[in-house]
């Protein structure tokens, strides 16, 4: 997969959105073009009754006048034939915040450690991608485990995003709300 074409980039087999309920601590991103969260990401899947995988997320935003909010995010899964590929409606509690609906996969995760997510927005004309985002999670906020560290960056490299992250700090900014 490392001809970078976005129909050849492999994702977590057999993925089981059960195991990977409850939350996840975003260590690095990498961001799209335009609006998106800042830092203090934090995220919280859930599995609903009906099966549907549904997350929220909080981070910081700077909106108008440099005014710093913690944005509360709403996401919902909608299943694909590949368990680990899904289509993401996503919408904020605040009306200025953008609503959404990206391709969503789960690159790989440990279920207990790591994860690593991707999302192309636009292809270009050679089926690389020309707009995406992605994210390194963690189950602790302060970061990944030596050995993780490894894997995540193999697939950074996998999903041709290698070198286009930054560090998403925790600072507790979000952490009141
Ligand atoms: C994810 C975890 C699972 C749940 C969700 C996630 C995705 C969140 C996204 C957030 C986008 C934020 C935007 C912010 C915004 C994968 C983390 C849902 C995709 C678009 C501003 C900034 C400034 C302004 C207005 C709005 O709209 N920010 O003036």
């Amino acid at each position: 997969a490392q001809d970078c074409q976005v129909s050849n980039i492999t994702v977590k087999q057999d993925f089981d959105r059960t195991r990977y309920q409850g939350t996840w601590y975003a260590v690095a991103k990498k961001d799209p073009v335009g609006l998106f969260l800042l830092d203090n990401i934090v995220a919280s899947f859930k599995v609903e009754e009906d099966g549907t995988m549904t997350a929220t997320a909080m981070g910081r935003v700077i909106i108008l006048n440099n005014w710093e909010m913690c944005a509360n995010m709403f996401g919902t899964f909608e299943d694909t034939e590949d368990p680990a590929r899904f289509k993401m409606k996503y919408w904020g509690a605040a009306a200025y915040l953008q609503t959404g609906y990206d391709d969503h996969w789960i690159i790989d995760t440990d279920y207990d450690n790591y994860a690593i997510h991707y999302s192309c927005r636009e292809q270009d004309e050679d089926g690389t991608c020309l707009d995406g985002y992605s994210f390194i999670f963690s189950r602790y906020p302060d970061g990944l485990r030596p050995e993780d560290q490894k894997i995540v960056t193999e697939k950074k490299q996998e999903i041709c995003f290698l070198g286009k992250y930054r560090r998403v700090t925790h600072t507790g900014f979000c952490d009141a709300a």
